[in-house]
């Protein structure tokens, strides 16, 4: 018997080459590992680049805490919820209807309306796609006649008495997320002609605007002129997030001249190696000479949407505009090395703008909001391949940049995007009225890069720094992180646009369940009898009101609210492509014929 053991247990070369060569093998392998940090069993794991992560969940840590324990997700009506939102969207529209139609806006504490987008009734237009996602067939038919009726002149300016009118100008920008951007919504859910009829023949009057040496948009155009007006020091944001309708418009029409639009401004914004100058496009430009005329980097109301069409133009292609996609991951990741930040002690994780470079503000915007919802959206559409792009470095060198090279990309913006939704819906929680202020400046901050840099050398214990914010009385800290520098809650979207892409891309259902609270805050403290308003401070429950209800409360915040309550998937994120003001439009591909007519390479 031993000696029949002693016989089996014998080694002979070739097998004692092949167990040192296994065991090479497997301690390789651990030590380039998490495991090997002690992480086993975490389900954190940022891998560095060099190691091919095993097939993992979709969402590689813990999710955000809920905000009522033992509460279950399932147990909740969600369509029920649904229903609610379309009955805040009727009292909305209804009392625009009833109290300020035909003019823009509704005031829903006077009970009239106000022209302040051109007259052409901003509201109605806006809140087209809505009304069709929510089967309002009602509402959008009273709509149509209305709209075949709009000739989209300029309105009589008012002067005092003796003095010149000043000349009028359509806001180029906001004409097109808002008007252009509806009709052709509301076109490709309903396939009325009379929408995209009145959708080509209002960017046919707004195309004086492109007549500058550029081809960049002015501020404003003159849709009976042409003339454009005389700003010439204009915002990224009002440059550049025009693309998606042109190009939906040249594909639906066949017009070439639709295209090059869009095309010039892409043209003109990659002259002269601006992006690459600085990782991303800087906030100021000027439509004469086509240059940018600061060095100011940012993602808030000067900058967002420019930066959102990069990823969306390729979406919306049909994932074939790979120049936008380089452009839109340049640009994430340069946000990603050099605008988040983590306060201080709650571990928010915020994004800033830095002007002059690399000097943060440690401002962080509502409308900057937006932004964790793009960053899930790329790292949920896009291939893995699509984050491996080369990409040359930025010329100016940010320091601890290099530090992101060490992970996988994908997973980075996935966790930046958690972060910084983490923190827009802190920034709710944090308010006795249960809804986030407009603007506030934090007091101190690490740069993201830092802090991860510190957590990796740690041995990567814990969860990475800046997705899971503490909340203000989980500090000992009487000082707070943040101080709120504009009081206002303006029934802006960003933040709840983030919570839908964020369930969407997770399936978390937390997020639905913050969507929820922030529906509830809404209705206690922004409903009036003709609709909602925006609130003059959010720091005080049931505090004053401001006369106004802007047409992208109905266009947005309502929409995504409705959409994340409702247990189908509406509208899918591989087939639909929201614009800036979430009007959805189809994706599509260029045919073999619109390449070669519109010189699309
Ligand atoms: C909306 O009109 C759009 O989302 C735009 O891009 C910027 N923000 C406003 C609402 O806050």
């Amino acid at each position: 018997m031993t000696g029949a053991v002693t016989r089996h247990l014998r080694v002979s070369p070739r097998r004692l080459i092949f167990g040192i060569l296994a065991f090479t093998f497997l301690f390789t392998l651990y030590h380039i590992s998490p495991l090997s940090n002690g992480d086993f069993g975490r389900p954190v794991s940022i891998w560095p680049v060099h190691v091919h992560p095993p097939p993992r969940p979709h969402r590689p840590y813990p999710p955000p805490r809920p905000e009522n324990p033992g509460w279950n997700s399932e147990a909740i009506n969600w369509p029920g919820r649904a229903e609610e939102v379309k009955r805040a969207f009727l009292h909305a529209y209804h009392g625009y209807e009833e109290y300020a139609a035909p003019k823009d806006e509704l005031h829903p504490i006077s009970n009239d309306g106000v022209d302040n987008f051109n007259g052409w009734g901003v509201t109605m237009f806006d809140s087209l796609s809505t009304m069709l996602l929510m089967e309002l067939h009602d509402e959008f038919t009273r709509a149509l006649p209305l709209i075949q009726r709009q000739n989209f002149s300029m309105k009589q300016q008012h002067a005092p008495p003796g003095r010149k009118p000043p000349p009028a100008y359509a806001p180029f920008f906001e004409t097109v997320i808002r008007y252009l951007g509806g009709l052709l919504s509301a076109y490709a859910l309903s396939h009325e002609p009379i929408l995209l009829e009145r959708a080509d023949e209002l960017a046919t009057k707004l195309a004086g605007a492109f007549d500058t040496p550029f081809g960049l948009p002015a501020f404003g155009v003159n849709t009976e002129t042409g003339n454009y007006s005389a700003k010439h020091y204009t915002i990224l944001a009002e440059i550049a997030s025009c693309q998606l309708e042109y190009s939906y418009l040249a594909k639906v029409t066949g017009k070439k001249e639709h295209y090059d639009r869009s095309a010039k401004i892409m043209e003109t914004l990659e002259k002269g190696n601006i992006l690459r100058r600085y990782g991303m496009f800087p906030t100021k430009w000027n439509i004469m000479s086509g240059e940018p005329t600061s060095e100011g980097l940012s993602v808030g109301g000067a900058a967002d949407s420019a930066h959102e069409y990069l990823l969306k133009l390729y979406l919306l292609t049909g994932k074939s505009d790979t120049e936008s996609l380089k452009l839109y991951i340049q640009t994430a990741n340069t946000i990603l090395s050099t605008l988040l930040y983590v306060s201080s002690p709650r571990g928010l994780l915020y994004v800033t703008d830095v002007f002059p470079i690399p000097k943060p503000s440690h401002k962080f915007e509502h409308l900057s909001c937006f932004l964790p919802g793009l960053l899930a959206l790329g790292a949920h559409t896009l291939p893995d391949s699509a984050f491996d792009i080369e990409i040359p470095a930025p010329i100016i060198h940010w320091k601890d940049a290099d530090e992101l090279g060490l992970y996988n990309w994908k997973e980075l913006h996935m966790l930046a995007a958690q972060g910084l939704a983490e923190s827009c819906y802190q920034m709710y929680e944090d308010q006795p009225t249960g809804l986030g202020p407009d603007e506030v400046l934090f007091r101190n901050g690490e740069l993201w890069v830092k802090k991860l840099r510190e957590w990796r050398e740690r041995g990567r214990k814990g969860p990475p720094p800046g997705v899971f914010a503490k909340k203000t009385h989980e500090v000992a800290s009487v000082v707070p992180d943040y101080d709120i520098r504009s009081q206002k809650y303006l029934l802006r979207p960003e933040t709840i646009e983030s919570i839908f892409l964020m369930w969407k891309t997770t399936g978390d259902p937390v997020w639905r369940e913050r969507g929820w609270r922030i529906f509830k805050a809404l209705e206690s403290e922004t409903k009036t009898p003709s609709g909602y308003a925006s609130l003059y401070t959010v720091s005080k429950p049931h505090s004053i009101l401001q006369n106004e209800m802007p047409s992208y409360f109905l266009a947005e915040s309502l929409k995504y609210l409705y959409l994340l309550f409702r247990d189908d998937d509406l509208v899918p994120l591989d087939r639909w492509v929201f614009n800036t003001e979430a009007h959805p439009l189809p994706v599509f591909e260029w045919s073999a014929w619109e390449r070669k007519k519109f010189g699309i390479s």
